[in-house]
């Protein structure tokens, strides 16, 4: 069987960071196209993958047949005319997180997909395939320490740019703790409460963090989650799993730990693209693998949709100091 031809659209930081991971570490695919309309931008990164084509446009890219699964990775606010534009076209895609920025905008590409009749789009909340959080997943299903009571999460960047916003830490940070806390306790998240912490003085003007966050599941889990994106010091996401008889912790920095002069130290992490190399790694084989077949094999719209409405009450609790219960579309048998 031939490579699958990959087609990435968005030549930034992620769709960079995509296009030589494909390169180096993923069997079975190559990336034939790069579009971007910032075409010295697409130039720059379509030199990283040899012999791809640079398009301007995703329907240019479509009209010349120059791929077989597709890699969105622009801004969420960019992803439903693309979205839609794939499911039409039937190819496989995984888009970057989120699916789209509102729960409207995301039921239209549920309701496409469902109307064309294949699972073929998949999001990308590369967490749930961190080896930490699917061993956590399984212990809080098997139960060996008995039930569990609460996830204890952080999440920690060094810093964020300029054009980070508060409203952000709901739709671009905690977004991915709506996903993996619904992942890891297999409930949906049925309310989202926000506390501003005392505010840092590394923020700048349009920023108001740090944040705590609770996501309350069905099944009466409580999940805080502290969000905090100027920490300076580091990349750090980490979670304590509080059972009946036991806690368990993922997430913690591994790595060479040096004595010297009285103290002992080892590197941490300072980006999401070291702390989850892995899991891009395997998130990004997987999917391969299956595009090849025709599918996906990963959180699909339907979970990008959940996420999205999660986020909405989320965003709305972070302006308004209130708890806001999440309100979900019925499940289409579709996605059963
Ligand atoms: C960023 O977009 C990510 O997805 C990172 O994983 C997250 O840690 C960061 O807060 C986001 O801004």
């Amino acid at each position: 069987m031939s490579d699958l031809r990959i087609g990435v659209v968005g030549a930034g930081l992620m769709g960079a960071d995509h296009i030589i991971r494909i390169r180096d570490r993923v069997a079975g695919a190559a990336v034939a196209a790069v579009i971007d309309p910032d075409i010295p931008k697409a130039e720059a990164a379509s030199a990283e993958a040899p012999g791809s084509t640079v398009f301007a446009s995703l329907d240019a890219a479509v009209s010349a047949g120059a791929m077989d699964a597709v890699l969105i990775a622009t801004p969420g606010k960019f992803h439903l005319d693309d979205l839609l534009a794939v499911v039409e076209a039937g190819l496989p895609t995984l888009c970057e997180k989120p699916l789209t920025p509102d729960p409207e905008s995301a039921l239209k590409v549920v309701d496409a997909e469902v109307a064309g009749g294949r699972r073929l789009i998949q999001v990308g909340f590369m967490r749930r395939f961190d080896a930490q959080y699917m061993e956590l997943r399984d212990i809080i299903r098997d139960q060996p320490y008995g039930d569990l009571l609460a996830l204890r999460c952080v999440h920690r960047n060094p810093d964020v740019p300029e054009s980070y916003t508060t409203d952000m830490l709901i739709n671009d940070s905690v977004v991915h703790e709506i996903d993996v806390v619904r992942f890891l306790t297999d409930s949906p998240i049925v309310a989202v409460d926000v506390k501003h912490l005392k505010r840092s003085t590394n923020d700048h003007k349009d920023l108001d963090e740090p944040i705590l966050a609770f996501l309350e599941t069905e099944n009466g889990v409580i999940a805080d989650v502290e969000m905090n994106v100027a920490v300076k010091f580091g990349y750090q996401v980490k979670t304590e799993a509080v059972f009946e008889n036991g806690i368990a912790e993922i997430g913690r920095t591994s790595g060479t730990t040096i004595w010297h002069e009285g103290r002992y130290s080892g590197a941490e992490h300072t980006s999401f693209k070291t702390r989850f190399a892995a899991a891009f790694e395997t998130e990004l084989q997987r999917w391969v693998n299956a595009a090849r077949n025709g599918g996906i094999d990963g959180p699909s719209a339907w979970d990008g949709y959940l996420v999205a409405a999660a986020c909405a009450a989320g965003t709305e609790a972070l302006l308004s100091g209130r708890r806001v219960e999440v309100a979900y579309a019925p499940k289409p048998d579709f996605y059963a």
